[in-house]
């Protein structure tokens, strides 16, 4: 495969050092100019401060870039042209040479390929709401790629139910980092419980070395709730989500133009709040995440 590692995360892999892969359609789709360059480099941050090394992953040219360099991370917060893909544009992205930005499947399909364990993103794909038949490639993606997923659930805007349920059918564990209930994404709770409780990185280590172990190949899901001083409550967010879902209807948005659609109408209607909310979920990911990779990296050697 034709991989292009930068040098901070060839070296690490080299060294075994721990490493956080981080994914781009956040940037390029899911964030406004200029939150979502200041987003991109406050994950990064967060996750060096731990003592990781940072892997953003994109495409560019058709080559599978792991550990983006600043003008990268800046062509994907600001050219119109770059293409959000899934697995099934995974390989029109490379045999094309296209520039493009990789969703959570498309992330970890890299990112596990690479030798990555640990990834993190804000929230994954899933069932969409009123709509069973467009379920996103990340769940399928989850399912058999053995990865650590630190992320806040599943984006608000989906179903939460059905993917929760799509993921137990499918073997996908879920733990809740000092949660009981799956978070949903700008809130705390969702009513859906998680599989396991735990409370820190070496009971989330030991779950997936044993995942290992038992050849279990699917995803393992650390879902991390908002941090409290930036949470939106649950009947909040569904008030503010009923008018970006009326809109979308209204301007007859589909495909996979209303995710980014319904989260700049939700940003406009809560003065902003949503996306601070995203911000923060997001920042607070790469740490866990990072908290995880050392962890995981410790537990080698021993
Ligand atoms: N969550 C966000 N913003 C995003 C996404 C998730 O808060 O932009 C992206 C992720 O990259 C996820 C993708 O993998 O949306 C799912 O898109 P789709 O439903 O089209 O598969
Ligand atoms: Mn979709």
């Amino acid at each position: 495969m034709e991989f292009q590692f930068s040098e901070e995360v060839a070296t690490a892999l080299r060294e075994r050092q721990p490493l956080v892969a981080l994914e781009s359609t956040v940037i390029a789709h899911g964030l406004p100019y200029p939150t979502n360059l200041e987003t991109a480099s406050r994950c990064e941050a967060a996750v060096r401060k731990l003592g990781a090394v940072p892997a953003t992953i994109a495409v560019f040219g058709g080559k599978l870039c792991v550990g983006l360099d600043e003008s990268q991370i800046h062509k994907l917060a600001t050219a119109k042209d770059i293409r959000k893909i899934s697995r099934r544009d995974l390989a029109i992205a490379v045999g094309l040479r296209l520039d493009c930005a990789t969703t959570v499947a498309t992330t970890a399909f890299i990112a596990h390929r690479a030798g990555i364990r640990v990834f993190a993103t804000g929230g994954i794909g899933g069932v969409h709401r009123g709509f069973e038949a467009d379920v996103s490639a990340d769940l399928p993606e989850l399912a058999q790629t053995s990865i650590a997923v630190v992320c806040s659930g599943a984006k608000i805007v989906l179903d939460l139910s059905r993917t929760r349920e799509w993921l137990e059918t499918n073997g996908v564990t879920i733990l809740g980092w000092g949660c009981d209930e799956m978070p949903g994404f700008y809130s705390r709770s969702s009513g859906l419980d998680v599989d396991q409780r735990v409370e820190g990185a070496a009971e989330v280590v030991d779950i997936i070395r044993a995942r290992d172990a038992l050849d279990l190949t699917a995803s393992v899901l650390v879902t991390v709730p908002v941090p409290s001083s930036s949470e939106i409550p649950l009947d909040e967010v569904e008030a503010i989500l009923a008018l970006a879902l009326a809109d979308a209807e209204r301007q007859n948005i589909t495909g996979k133009r209303i995710t980014p659609f319904l989260l700049s109408r939700m940003s406009d209607a809560s003065e902003g709040r949503t996306l601070a909310a995203n911000v923060a979920l997001l920042e607070n990911n790469a740490r866990v995440a990072a908290e995880i990779a050392v962890s995981l990296s410790e537990a080698d050697v021993r």
